[in-house]
């Protein structure tokens, strides 16, 4: 079978390309190890943050922008409710470098945002009770995108739009050979002019087929849910947050549909393979108490933990994403590294990679994704 693309990894940005590529009217074929949404990748947990302004970096933000926009698109193309507009409130004391980015970035784009003391977010929002140390910085157009029903969607259209998916199916060949990519999945042969690769943590067992590898890191991580009221910590009544202390760093997310209030924390977590099999949720102590003390000190209503899953992320050496075609193999496209802050791109990200599919080069600015940043790291 002959495609324009193949795309290995059908997770949030693997999707996402496929329903931008066959929305221009290309031929793909879209390869997964699993059967999207699934819990083996960084997507599941129903919930994830989309955030405007900045703390990664304000050269974030156009990209953000144009995410926004692409999933209100995407809301109109599936006919159903994919994002809550409930604000994002980002908390931190003064010195934190993540809350400077997230104003810089909000006064240089003039993206809408208020900044506020502790005891003006603790009087606005009641679920919060945050110490004096702390201040924030609101914005009112960000939210929270309901991340598996997004893969829902960008997989019923893009397979309406054409795409040929192979679920359940492992590469075991691959071959780059005279500008094209020769594939054994399962038990087909496929042939496409280029290849994508979007296989999160599974990325450098694809990439080892062509006898090369990513500084990437799998880091098994948690998150949780808490009891919560809804007249509280509805999405009507609280916001979408992050929180840096200096300490930790956390995110967290109102009541959606009744789930409960979703809390995980961002920074640390367990370093693992990307082969192996992952501690289930509880098997750690720390996977219940973390979170459950960071809930008692920061949040006015006793909340009882209610459920907890893992997911992981795949981190670059400096948390920025790889969005690059391959040294050495100018076929290949890999998007990767999302570390643990990718997924509100992963529609802006799809039609990056579908320009760099059809046009050679993206309109925005990816350069900061490069993976030229790591020959230092190497030499
Ligand atoms: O980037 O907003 C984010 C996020 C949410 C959960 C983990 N990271």
């Amino acid at each position: 079978m002959e495609f324009d693309a193949i795309i290995i990894g059908g997770g949030s940005m693997g999707m996402a390309a496929a329903y931008h590529l066959t929305k221009r009217r290309k031929r793909v074929a879209v390869i997964d190890a699993f059967d999207p949404p699934h819990s083996e990748g960084s997507h599941h947990g129903e919930t994830r943050l989309i955030r405007h302004a900045y703390g990664e970096g304000g050269n974030y933000v156009p990209l953000a922008l144009r995410a926004q926009t692409l999933w209100l698109e995407l809301e109109q193309a599936a006919g159903r409710k994919l994002f809550y507009q409930t604000g994002v409130l980002n908390i931190g004391t003064e010195s934190s470098s993540f809350l400077h980015n997230v104003i810089e970035s909000a006064e240089t784009h003039q993206l809408p945002h208020e900044r506020l003391t502790a005891s003006d977010i603790n009087s606005r929002w009641g679920g919060f009770q945050l110490p004096d140390s702390l201040m924030g910085c609101f914005e009112p157009n960000s939210g929270v995108l309901l991340s598996e029903e997004i893969i829902r969607a960008y997989r019923e259209l893009a397979v309406v739009q054409g795409a040929h998916l192979m679920t359940n199916t492992r590469v075991k060949q691959m071959v780059d050979q005279e500008g094209a990519i020769h594939i054994i999945a399962g038990d087909k042969k496929f042939t496409a002019k280029q290849l994508i690769v979007t296989a999160g943590k599974g990325t450098n067992a694809v990439l080892s087929l062509l006898g090369t590898s990513l500084p990437l890191q799998p880091v098994r991580k948690t998150f949780s849910w808490f009891n919560a009221a809804e007249a509280v910590y509805g999405p009507d009544a609280f916001p979408a947050w992050s929180f840096e202390n200096g300490e930790s760093t956390y995110y967290g997310f109102p009541s959606i549909a009744q789930a409960g209030l979703k809390i995980g924390r961002h920074d640390r977590g367990v370093a693992v393979s990307a082969e192996d099999k992952l501690a289930s949720f509880g098997d750690y102590p720390e996977d219940v108490q973390e979170v459950t003390q960071f809930v008692d000190r920061h949040m006015s209503e006793k909340l009882v933990h209610k459920d907890g899953k893992i997911c992981t992320y795949t981190n670059t050496p400096d948390g920025d994403f790889v969005i690059d075609r391959l040294p050495g193999h100018p076929s290949v496209i890999v998007a990767c590294g999302f570390s643990g802050h990718g997924f509100k791109f992963s529609s802006v990200v799809g039609e990056i990679l579908s320009e760099l599919v059809t046009e050679g080069q993206s309109s925005l600015d990816i350069s900061h994704f490069s993976l030229d940043r790591f020959q230092v790291i190497f030499s």
